[in-house]
């Protein structure tokens, strides 16, 4: 999604911002500009749709000169995407602005500032905010002032930065619904929307919060709450590494993050586990608290980390003795829903900060929920922040659009929560440690998940010049093939499609030929045989079928059928293990069709837009 930077400084700060925007480059967008006030207090700015490289390097042709700027990344919402439409935009060449978000009430807004006068240079939401700004700086005389009246008339969501010729040393920033952070420098101080872009320049953050308005120079940072009181906003220092350059030996993010799952696996477990079961304080200080009394759990997330949600509900109800609901971000936020007594809202998140997600979050407070808990990568997020109880992931930083090991470690978290909330519901202790000896093992058996790679390398070839293609799985490892068909369309850009096994003779099985791959997953599980029967259904149709098969479970390759054997394991943790050899499969099929793996077409990564 988009990235906001923006600096203040008494050296010259194009570059800090361009590095800035090259660190939020993985999260996916398609044009981006940079402004500035020069020594002549004249606002000059470069917009460049396409890489940040290319912005980079117009500015190299024609450097800009100022010790104050702000940049951006835009994931166009508004508007296509045109240099017009990309930010800064400006006003009256006095106010610059740019905006992660939406406006909703853009189009009134831009009516009311064509009749005073205003002339719009781009289709975007954002631009009206620019317009807004200097119409209020105008008649208010003080930028903090014209930005705290704006805000107050913009409906939707916003983190926005703003510059003005006539306050030419302070950057006044607004932020409702889309995150922003304070870097604190020594003489200097920056505004992003994500600390990543800031690493280079400082270590010290705010992190602002809902309705915050803050006015920011060289050497003082005031902060503003909703009701327009100065308040205190705690300094964190931020113990986030990140190498910008990170790919070490591999040639993508995703490769690397594929291949640092078990590392990654390893880490989420570290600590959290007895011999016997779960510690309860892996989900937060006085967890027990809340998971004691819990009889139902609503699960609410989007794409990848929903997928994570529906493998839980097979856990929790299986093992945990708890019922369980899972449901899109986007449409729990905008139905009424009932809420079972005793209900845990549970949030799953790479970023924390998830339009949907994150709303869905909010609105629970006002629900009757017993408490929330959110499984996020991401420890400073709005959402582990607004959540009752947190289980962070560890995974670290991942920077490949398509998830990879935050998928994994979520569900390695889930599993664990599906032990913390089963401990108090009669879950037996027998089955508690079986599933901690399974977890312990998880680390291994992705390794030898992971060293599959070479053969589905070569099994990848056959779908280089396929459109489409069927995943079918069973049980909880159904939303597996779901996420192994994301993985697929996101980043090789295949059309796939995921069936629960036992729904192919309802309609897909109309789509069967020689043309359509078919993928299975099949762990040797007590759904086998009903899945070796719908497998037959498929052989029957002349379908060709690559199979992902537990060594035991007795699948063997021919003509119509590719077996590639995947280590056996305990079948509790099988739905993480058979998630690598379908996410390396997206990823090879993608490199021989030669698309864009890290940041694939019109993809983002941390989705702060609803
Ligand atoms: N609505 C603005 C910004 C979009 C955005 O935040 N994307 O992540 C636009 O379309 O330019």
């Amino acid at each position: 999604m988009c990235g906001i930077v923006g600096a203040t400084s008494e050296r010259r700060v194009a570059g800090i911002l361009l590095e800035g925007l090259k660190r939020l480059e993985y999260r996916g967008y398609d044009s981006a500009g940079v402004a500035v006030i020069d020594a002549n207090n004249e606002l000059k700015s470069v917009r460049r749709t396409g890489k940040v490289q290319e912005l980079k390097d117009a500015i190299a042709q024609n450097p800009l000169d100022g010790t104050i700027g702000i940049a951006h990344t835009r994931w166009a919402t508004h508007g296509g995407v045109t240099e017009a439409n990309a930010h800064p935009h400006r006003s009256e060449d006095e106010i610059a602005v740019v905006h992660n978000g939406i406006i909703e009430n853009h189009e009134r807004l831009r009516e009311e500032l064509k009749a005073e006068g205003y002339v719009f240079n781009s289709q975007t939401d954002t631009e009206v905010i620019a317009h807004l700004i200097h119409h209020e700086r105008k008649t208010k005389g003080d930028l903090l002032d014209a930005v705290k009246s704006a805000v107050r008339q913009l409906e939707g969501a916003y983190g926005t930065v703003v510059m003005d010729t006539k306050h030419p040393e302070r950057l006044v920033v607004a932020r409702s619904g889309s995150p922003l952070v304070i870097g604190v420098g020594i003489g200097e101080n920056f505004v992003a929307s994500d600390q990543l872009a800031l690493l280079p320049v400082t270590r010290q953050f705010i992190y602002l919060e809902e309705g915050d308005v803050a006015d920011i120079n060289r050497t003082d940072i005031a902060i503003y709450d909703t009701e327009g009181n100065s308040v205190e906003r705690e300094v964190v220092e931020s113990d986030v590494s990140y190498d910008a350059g990170g790919k070490g030996q591999y040639r993508h993010f995703m490769l690397k993050e594929i291949y640092e799952q078990p590392i990654a696996v390893r880490n989420t477990l570290e600590g959290r586990l007895s011999e016997t079961t779960v510690l309860d304080n892996a989900f937060g200080e006085n967890a027990a608290e809340i998971l004691k009394d819990i009889e139902h759990v609503q699960i609410v997330a989007c794409g990848t980390s929903y997928h994570a949600g529906m493998v839980a509900r097979y856990w929790l109800e299986s093992m945990a003795n708890v019922s369980c609901n899972i449901e899109i971000a986007s449409e729990f936020r905008y139905r009424k829903s009932y809420v079972h007594p005793n209900s845990l809202l549970v949030t799953i998140s790479q970023s924390g900060e998830t339009a949907d997600t994150l709303a869905a979050l909010r609105l629970s407070k006002e629900l009757g929920y017993k408490g929330s808990l959110t499984i996020c990568n991401v420890g400073s997020s709005s959402m582990v922040r607004e959540s009752d109880l947190a289980f962070l992931t560890r995974a670290g930083a991942e920077i490949g659009v398509a998830s990879t090991k935050a998928f994994t470690t979520q569900l390695t978290g889930l599993l664990m929560l599906t032990l913390g909330i089963g401990k108090y519901r009669g879950m037996p202790e027998q089955q508690q440690e079986a599933v901690v000896h399974a977890l312990q093992a998880l680390p291994t058996k992705l390794e030898e998940a992971v060293a599959l790679a070479d053969e589905i390398e070569e099994l990848a070839q056959d779908f280089a010049n396929k459109d489409h293609s069927l995943f079918l799985g069973r049980g909880n490892q159904y939303p597996i093939a779901m996420e192994g068909a994301l993985k697929l369309k996101e980043i090789s850009y295949i059309h796939a499609e995921a069936y629960a096994a036992g729904e192919l003779k309802h309609g897909p099985l109309a789509l069967i030929d020689e043309e359509m791959p078919v993928i299975v997953v099949a762990p040797n599980n007590d759904l086998l045989e009903k899945l070796k029967s719908n497998v037959e259904e498929v052989r029957a149709r002349g379908g060709l079928m690559y199979v992902f098969a537990d060594k035991n479970a007795h699948f063997k390759s021919d003509d119509t059928m590719n077996v590639l054997n995947v280590c056996h394991c305990d079948e509790v943790i099988a739905p993480i293990v058979y998630t690598v050899p379908l996410q390396l499969l997206s990823y090879y099929v993608a490199l021989i069709k030669g698309t864009d793996v890290d940041q694939p077409r019109n993809l983002a990564k941390s989705v702060t837009v609803e």
